[in-house]
Protein backbone atom coordinates (compact mmCIF):
# COMPACT_ATOMS: atom_id res chain seq x y z
CA UNK A 1 0.00 0.00 0.00
CA UNK A 2 3.17 2.36 0.89
CA UNK A 3 3.87 2.04 -2.86
CA UNK A 4 1.12 2.89 -4.02
CA UNK A 5 0.17 5.96 -1.40
CA UNK A 6 3.64 6.62 -3.25
CA UNK A 7 3.01 6.80 -6.57
CA UNK A 8 -0.10 8.44 -6.23
CA UNK A 9 1.79 11.15 -4.33
CA UNK A 10 4.21 11.62 -7.32
CA UNK A 11 1.65 11.39 -10.05
CA UNK A 12 0.23 14.75 -8.41
CA UNK A 13 3.42 16.51 -7.87
CA UNK A 14 4.15 15.48 -11.74
CA UNK A 15 0.58 15.98 -12.69
CA UNK A 16 0.02 12.90 -14.42
CA UNK A 17 -3.34 12.86 -14.29
CA UNK A 18 -4.32 9.32 -15.89
CA UNK A 19 -1.57 7.57 -13.29
CA UNK A 20 -3.34 9.25 -10.44
CA UNK A 21 -6.55 8.31 -11.80
CA UNK A 22 -5.13 4.72 -12.32
CA UNK A 23 -3.45 4.69 -8.81
CA UNK A 24 -6.33 5.78 -6.88
CA UNK A 25 -8.50 3.62 -8.56
CA UNK A 26 -6.07 0.40 -7.65
CA UNK A 27 -6.05 1.95 -3.93
CA UNK A 28 -9.90 1.94 -3.47
CA UNK A 29 -10.03 -1.78 -5.34
CA UNK A 30 -7.61 -2.64 -2.02
CA UNK A 31 -10.41 -1.63 0.49
CA UNK A 32 -8.09 1.69 1.18
CA UNK A 33 -10.24 4.09 3.07
CA UNK A 34 -10.56 7.05 0.59
CA UNK A 35 -9.69 9.37 3.65
CA UNK A 36 -6.61 7.56 4.20
CA UNK A 37 -5.86 8.08 0.68
CA UNK A 38 -6.48 12.05 1.36
CA UNK A 39 -4.61 12.42 4.37
CA UNK A 40 -1.62 10.09 3.29
CA UNK A 41 -1.04 11.57 -0.40
CA UNK A 42 -3.31 14.28 -2.04
CA UNK A 43 -2.44 16.61 1.12
CA UNK A 44 1.28 15.52 1.20
CA UNK A 45 1.59 16.13 -2.24
CA UNK A 46 0.06 19.69 -2.59
CA UNK A 47 2.77 20.29 0.33
CA UNK A 48 5.65 19.16 -1.81
CA UNK A 49 4.47 21.36 -4.70
CA UNK A 50 4.73 24.11 -2.27
CA UNK A 51 8.14 23.50 -1.21
CA UNK A 52 9.27 23.38 -5.00
CA UNK A 53 7.73 26.60 -5.68
CA UNK A 54 8.80 28.33 -2.87
CA UNK A 55 12.43 26.46 -4.25
CA UNK A 56 11.52 27.79 -8.20
CA UNK A 57 11.68 24.53 -9.37
CA UNK A 58 8.09 24.77 -10.20
CA UNK A 59 6.46 28.07 -11.70
CA UNK A 60 2.51 28.89 -11.78
CA UNK A 61 2.43 26.16 -14.51
CA UNK A 62 3.31 23.13 -12.53
CA UNK A 63 1.39 23.95 -9.75
CA UNK A 64 -1.83 24.78 -11.52
CA UNK A 65 -1.39 20.92 -13.52
CA UNK A 66 -0.53 19.38 -9.84
CA UNK A 67 -3.76 21.25 -8.56
CA UNK A 68 -6.34 19.97 -11.46
CA UNK A 69 -4.69 16.64 -10.88
CA UNK A 70 -5.98 16.90 -6.95
CA UNK A 71 -9.09 18.40 -8.25
CA UNK A 72 -9.84 15.51 -10.42
CA UNK A 73 -9.00 12.70 -7.84
CA UNK A 74 -11.01 14.63 -5.27
CA UNK A 75 -13.60 13.85 -8.05
CA UNK A 76 -13.34 10.65 -7.90
CA UNK A 77 -12.69 10.32 -4.56
CA UNK A 78 -16.27 11.88 -3.29
CA UNK A 79 -18.83 9.34 -4.43
CA UNK A 80 -16.43 6.65 -2.27
CA UNK A 81 -16.26 9.35 0.81
CA UNK A 82 -19.75 7.30 2.10
CA UNK A 83 -22.66 9.85 3.17
CA UNK A 84 -24.72 9.78 6.69
CA UNK A 85 -27.79 9.10 5.20
CA UNK A 86 -31.03 8.48 7.11
CA UNK A 87 -30.98 11.68 9.08
CA UNK A 88 -31.99 15.19 8.59
CA UNK A 89 -29.29 17.66 7.99
CA UNK A 90 -27.09 18.73 11.29
CA UNK A 91 -26.87 22.05 10.19
CA UNK A 92 -26.00 24.53 7.27
CA UNK A 93 -22.59 26.23 6.17
CA UNK A 94 -21.75 28.65 3.99
CA UNK A 95 -18.09 28.54 3.19
CA UNK A 96 -16.10 30.52 0.12
CA UNK A 97 -12.50 31.75 -0.19
CA UNK A 98 -11.92 35.28 0.89
CA UNK A 99 -11.75 38.57 -1.79
CA UNK A 100 -8.19 38.56 -3.51
CA UNK A 101 -7.85 35.10 -2.84
CA UNK A 102 -8.06 31.94 -5.78
CA UNK A 103 -6.74 28.69 -3.88
CA UNK A 104 -9.88 26.35 -3.78
CA UNK A 105 -8.15 23.17 -3.00
CA UNK A 106 -8.81 23.24 0.84
CA UNK A 107 -11.88 24.86 1.13
CA UNK A 108 -13.10 22.32 -1.36
CA UNK A 109 -12.01 19.65 1.05
CA UNK A 110 -13.61 21.24 4.02
CA UNK A 111 -16.60 21.65 2.25
CA UNK A 112 -16.94 17.93 1.26
CA UNK A 113 -15.91 16.14 4.19
CA UNK A 114 -18.80 18.83 6.19
CA UNK A 115 -21.29 17.16 3.50
CA UNK A 116 -19.85 13.87 4.09
CA UNK A 117 -20.25 14.40 7.82
CA UNK A 118 -24.24 15.25 7.43
CA UNK A 119 -24.15 19.26 6.86
CA UNK A 120 -25.44 21.31 4.22
CA UNK A 121 -22.84 23.26 2.35
CA UNK A 122 -22.99 26.08 0.33
CA UNK A 123 -19.91 26.86 -1.48
CA UNK A 124 -19.68 30.32 -2.71
CA UNK A 125 -16.66 29.78 -4.63
CA UNK A 126 -13.42 31.73 -4.59
CA UNK A 127 -12.52 35.59 -4.52
CA UNK A 128 -15.82 36.03 -2.60
CA UNK A 129 -16.25 39.69 -1.91
CA UNK A 130 -17.62 40.68 1.48
CA UNK A 131 -20.61 42.13 0.46
CA UNK A 132 -21.23 38.32 -1.00
CA UNK A 133 -20.46 36.62 2.23
CA UNK A 134 -23.05 39.02 3.93
CA UNK A 135 -25.87 38.76 0.91
CA UNK A 136 -25.48 34.57 1.33
CA UNK A 137 -25.45 34.94 5.62
CA UNK A 138 -28.72 36.68 4.87
CA UNK A 139 -30.31 34.71 2.29
CA UNK A 140 -29.39 30.87 3.76
CA UNK A 141 -29.37 31.80 7.03
CA UNK A 142 -26.46 29.21 7.97
CA UNK A 143 -25.34 28.12 11.49
CA UNK A 144 -21.49 28.37 10.35
CA UNK A 145 -19.82 30.67 8.22
CA UNK A 146 -16.38 29.33 6.90
CA UNK A 147 -13.48 31.38 5.62
CA UNK A 148 -10.68 30.49 3.18
CA UNK A 149 -7.86 32.12 2.86
CA UNK A 150 -4.62 30.76 1.55
CA UNK A 151 -1.89 34.00 1.58
CA UNK A 152 -0.55 36.62 4.16
CA UNK A 153 -1.84 39.46 1.70
CA UNK A 154 -5.52 37.70 2.03
CA UNK A 155 -6.31 36.69 5.56
CA UNK A 156 -6.92 40.64 6.55
CA UNK A 157 -10.34 39.80 4.41
CA UNK A 158 -11.49 37.24 7.25
CA UNK A 159 -11.35 40.30 9.61
CA UNK A 160 -12.75 42.48 7.00
CA UNK A 161 -15.91 40.09 6.66
CA UNK A 162 -16.40 39.61 10.81
CA UNK A 163 -16.28 43.14 11.01
CA UNK A 164 -19.34 43.67 8.24
CA UNK A 165 -21.17 41.10 10.16
CA UNK A 166 -20.59 43.09 13.09
CA UNK A 167 -21.90 46.27 11.49
CA UNK A 168 -24.77 44.97 9.64
CA UNK A 169 -25.99 43.22 13.39
CA UNK A 170 -25.25 39.70 11.79
CA UNK A 171 -22.83 38.62 13.99
CA UNK A 172 -24.21 36.83 16.83
CA UNK A 173 -26.90 35.21 14.31
CA UNK A 174 -23.55 32.51 12.84
CA UNK A 175 -20.58 31.20 14.23
CA UNK A 176 -17.58 32.07 11.96
CA UNK A 177 -14.47 29.62 11.09
CA UNK A 178 -11.55 30.28 9.58
CA UNK A 179 -8.92 28.08 8.01
CA UNK A 180 -6.03 28.20 5.62
CA UNK A 181 -2.28 27.88 5.35
CA UNK A 182 -1.54 30.80 7.03
CA UNK A 183 -3.99 30.93 9.24
CA UNK A 184 -3.07 29.75 13.13
CA UNK A 185 -5.89 29.67 16.27
CA UNK A 186 -4.26 33.42 17.46
CA UNK A 187 -5.06 34.68 14.84
CA UNK A 188 -8.70 33.46 14.37
CA UNK A 189 -8.73 34.55 18.39
CA UNK A 190 -7.40 38.13 17.44
CA UNK A 191 -9.89 38.68 14.87
CA UNK A 192 -13.10 36.78 16.79
CA UNK A 193 -13.74 34.33 14.65
CA UNK A 194 -15.63 31.18 16.75
CA UNK A 195 -13.18 28.56 15.38
CA UNK A 196 -10.14 27.39 13.71
CA UNK A 197 -9.00 24.22 12.00
CA UNK A 198 -6.11 23.21 10.70
CA UNK A 199 -7.41 20.95 8.23
CA UNK A 200 -10.58 19.32 6.99
CA UNK A 201 -11.27 16.48 9.69
CA UNK A 202 -10.18 18.78 12.28
CA UNK A 203 -13.23 21.25 10.45
CA UNK A 204 -15.57 18.91 11.11
CA UNK A 205 -14.71 18.20 14.96
CA UNK A 206 -15.21 22.10 15.23
CA UNK A 207 -18.15 22.05 13.42
CA UNK A 208 -19.91 19.69 15.42
CA UNK A 209 -18.60 21.07 18.50
CA UNK A 210 -19.84 24.51 18.02
CA UNK A 211 -23.20 23.64 17.34
CA UNK A 212 -23.44 20.57 19.56
CA UNK A 213 -24.62 17.97 17.32
CA UNK A 214 -22.64 14.35 17.01
C1 LIG B 1 -2.02 25.13 -5.41
C2 LIG B 1 -1.53 26.52 -5.18
C3 LIG B 1 -1.90 27.51 -6.10
C4 LIG B 1 -2.82 27.24 -7.30
C5 LIG B 1 -4.28 27.17 -6.80
C6 LIG B 1 -5.12 26.25 -7.63
C7 LIG B 1 -6.49 26.02 -7.10
N1 LIG B 1 -7.38 25.65 -8.00
O1 LIG B 1 -6.77 26.15 -5.91
C8 LIG B 1 -2.51 28.45 -8.23
C9 LIG B 1 -1.43 28.06 -9.21
C10 LIG B 1 -3.71 29.01 -8.99
C11 LIG B 1 -1.93 29.45 -7.23
C12 LIG B 1 -1.86 30.79 -7.48
C13 LIG B 1 -1.20 31.70 -6.65
N2 LIG B 1 -0.50 31.40 -5.54
CO1 LIG B 1 -0.56 29.68 -4.67
N3 LIG B 1 -0.26 28.05 -3.81
C14 LIG B 1 -0.72 26.84 -4.03
C15 LIG B 1 -0.09 25.86 -3.01
C16 LIG B 1 1.10 25.19 -3.68
C17 LIG B 1 -0.97 24.78 -2.44
C18 LIG B 1 -2.29 25.25 -1.81
C19 LIG B 1 -3.22 24.06 -1.68
O2 LIG B 1 -4.08 23.85 -2.50
N4 LIG B 1 -2.97 23.19 -0.67
C20 LIG B 1 -3.70 21.94 -0.47
C21 LIG B 1 -4.90 22.13 0.42
C22 LIG B 1 -5.59 20.78 0.65
O3 LIG B 1 -4.45 22.61 1.68
P1 LIG B 1 -4.93 24.03 2.27
O4 LIG B 1 -5.33 24.90 1.18
O5 LIG B 1 -3.93 24.51 3.25
O6 LIG B 1 -6.25 23.67 3.06
C23 LIG B 1 -6.32 22.89 4.26
C24 LIG B 1 -6.24 23.73 5.53
O7 LIG B 1 -5.55 24.94 5.37
C25 LIG B 1 -7.66 23.90 5.98
N5 LIG B 1 -8.49 24.97 5.43
C26 LIG B 1 -8.42 25.60 4.25
N6 LIG B 1 -9.42 26.47 4.10
C27 LIG B 1 -10.16 26.41 5.22
C28 LIG B 1 -11.31 27.09 5.60
C29 LIG B 1 -11.88 26.84 6.83
C30 LIG B 1 -13.10 27.57 7.23
C31 LIG B 1 -11.27 25.89 7.71
C32 LIG B 1 -11.86 25.66 9.03
C33 LIG B 1 -10.13 25.20 7.32
C34 LIG B 1 -9.58 25.45 6.07
O8 LIG B 1 -8.24 22.66 5.59
C35 LIG B 1 -7.73 22.32 4.30
C36 LIG B 1 -7.85 20.86 4.08
O9 LIG B 1 -7.17 20.07 5.01
C37 LIG B 1 0.32 26.86 -1.88
C38 LIG B 1 1.46 26.38 -0.95
C39 LIG B 1 1.01 26.21 0.48
N7 LIG B 1 1.96 26.00 1.33
O10 LIG B 1 -0.14 26.29 0.83
C40 LIG B 1 0.66 28.12 -2.68
C41 LIG B 1 0.58 29.50 -2.02
C42 LIG B 1 -0.62 29.59 -1.11
N8 LIG B 1 0.42 30.39 -3.18
C43 LIG B 1 1.07 31.51 -3.07
C44 LIG B 1 1.09 32.54 -4.03
C45 LIG B 1 2.04 33.68 -3.76
C46 LIG B 1 0.29 32.50 -5.18
C47 LIG B 1 0.20 33.55 -6.28
C48 LIG B 1 0.20 35.02 -5.82
C49 LIG B 1 1.35 33.28 -7.26
C50 LIG B 1 1.51 34.28 -8.38
N9 LIG B 1 2.67 34.88 -8.39
O11 LIG B 1 0.62 34.45 -9.17
C51 LIG B 1 -1.13 33.17 -6.96
C52 LIG B 1 -2.29 33.88 -6.25
C53 LIG B 1 -3.56 33.86 -6.97
C54 LIG B 1 -4.66 34.44 -6.11
N10 LIG B 1 -5.01 35.69 -6.32
O12 LIG B 1 -5.18 33.78 -5.23
C55 LIG B 1 1.83 31.58 -1.74
C56 LIG B 1 1.21 32.53 -0.75
C57 LIG B 1 2.23 33.35 -0.01
C58 LIG B 1 1.59 34.33 0.91
N11 LIG B 1 1.57 35.57 0.56
O13 LIG B 1 1.11 33.98 1.95
C59 LIG B 1 1.91 30.06 -1.33
C60 LIG B 1 1.97 29.82 0.18
C61 LIG B 1 3.16 29.48 -2.03
C62 LIG B 1 4.46 30.09 -1.53
N12 LIG B 1 5.12 29.45 -0.61
O14 LIG B 1 4.86 31.13 -2.01
N13 LIG B 1 -1.48 28.82 -6.10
Amino acid sequence: MEDLINKLKVAIIEGDEEEALKVTKELLERGIDPKLIIERALEPAMKIVGEKFEREEYFIPEVMLAAEVFKKVMEFLKPHLGQEVGEKSKGRVVIGTVRGDIHELGKNLVATMLSVAGFEVIDLGVDVSPEKFIEAVEKYRPDVLGLSALMTTTMIEQKVVIEELKRRGLRDKVKVIVGGAPVTEEWAREIGADGYAANAYEAVRLVKKLLGVE
